[in-house]
């Protein structure tokens, strides 16, 4: 149980429903979700659909299987997929493109972030030699970059490039809609080149499972095929599901007040005199400390949670569950850290 006075910044996955969402979840209709019977889970991935402005959408478990199944689906083994560096599909799902599909991921660009030239470059020719280059990942925002927005000429030149050479085109989305919030372009126009198209309910929107994967209806039907292997067959998801149309009527536009609590976090850190990345986009905030153990031990010494995200870099994100106050209490104990010569 996390006491009162913990602040956690490790991400926005750890938020906890709030009591109306608790309220959607119990009063959900729910029935068998594997024989598509669940009233609750159908219309969140009618709803899922219409948003992201295609045919159809298949709920899942985690931001990864919606990843992974989608990445069985769109590639063969022994393919390789082209994703930008310190991809969350690379990086941090356990090895499953290789395990799962059977693809080499190969990084281009940098920072997470590539241009159709670049993704030209790194196709391989059609010769008995080479693995086929087969599709491209584009993860918005991106994380490991600090939750910055793919901008959407270069995702237009990365898209019109990857269809002239036949490469299908995933999007891991696992916070599209801070990006919808963040540039006020609507999530079906981020959406609309991909074969497929993942969201998340459990980060910045706050509910507690789930994400979405979005396509055709062809593609959404293997994608439902590769769930199912995967063992993300679930029965009466709908008490999920109903907090994931919670999450979407109730918790979209408030992303706006995340971003704002990035900005105040940079701005006060910037203050305490730490190298803070340029201006948080969305929710994530990446700084630089001299002494990495140092600052993690005197600030969860402090009941103030922020992860590093390797050596000399710590990453904090806001979210529902840290308002305002929370994050100048955060500044305050760090103030306290700062004093006592880390940093
Ligand atoms: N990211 C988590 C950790 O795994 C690092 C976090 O705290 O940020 N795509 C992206 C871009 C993600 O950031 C994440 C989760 C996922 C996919 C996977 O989602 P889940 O955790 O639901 O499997």
């Amino acid at each position: 149980m996390v006491g009162v006075r913990v602040i956690d910044l490790r991400s926005d996955t750890v938020t906890r429903p709030t009591p109306a969402m608790r309220e959607a979840m119990a009063a959900a209709e729910v029935g068998d979700d594997v024989y598509g019977e669940d009233p609750s889970v159908n219309r969140l991935q009618e709803q899922a659909a219409a948003l992201l402005g295609k045919e159809a959408a298949l709920f899942v478990p985690s931001g990864t299987m919606a990843n992974q199944a989608s990445l069985r689906t769109l590639t063969r083994p022994g393919d390789i997929l082209l994703a930008g560096e310190g991809a969350h599909v690379l990086r941090y799902e356990s090895g499953g493109p290789a395990a799962l599909a059977g693809v080499h991921v190969q990084t281009i660009g940098r920072g997470g972030f590539f241009d159709g030239a670049e993704v030209k470059a790194a196709i391989h020719p059609d010769e008995s030699h080479f693995a086929p280059t087969r599709a491209v990942t584009v993860e918005n925002t991106h994380n490991t970059s600090g939750g910055r927005v793919f901008p959407l000429d270069r995702l237009k030149d990365v898209v019109a490039t990857a269809r002239e050479h036949g490469l299908s085109l995933h999007l891991d989305g696992a916070r599209l809609f801070n990006a919808v919030v963040a540039t006020g372009t609507p999530a079906r126009v981020w959406a609309e080149p991909f074969d497929t198209a993942t969201f998340c309910l459990s980060k910045g929107l706050g509910a507690p499972v789930g994400s979405l994967v979005c396509g055709d209806a062809s593609v959404i039907r293997s994608v439902h095929r590769a769930r199912k292997m995967l063992g993300g067959g679930m029965r009466q998801a709908g008490f999920l599901a109903a907090a994931g149309l919670y999450a979407l009527e109730h918790h979209v536009d408030r992303l706006a007040d995340d971003h704002a609590n990035a900005r105040r976090l940079a701005a006060g850190l910037e203050k305490l005199g730490f190298a803070v990345d340029p201006s948080p986009e969305t929710n994530m905030v990446m700084f630089g400390v001299e002494d990495t153990l140092g600052f993690l031990r005197a600030t969860r010494a402090r009941d103030l949670w922020i992860n590093p995200m390797g050596e000399g870099r710590f990453r904090a994100v806001t979210h529902l569950d840290a308002p305002e106050p929370q994050i100048d209490e955060a500044l305050g104990r760090i103030g306290e850290v700062v004093a006592q010569g880390i940093r």
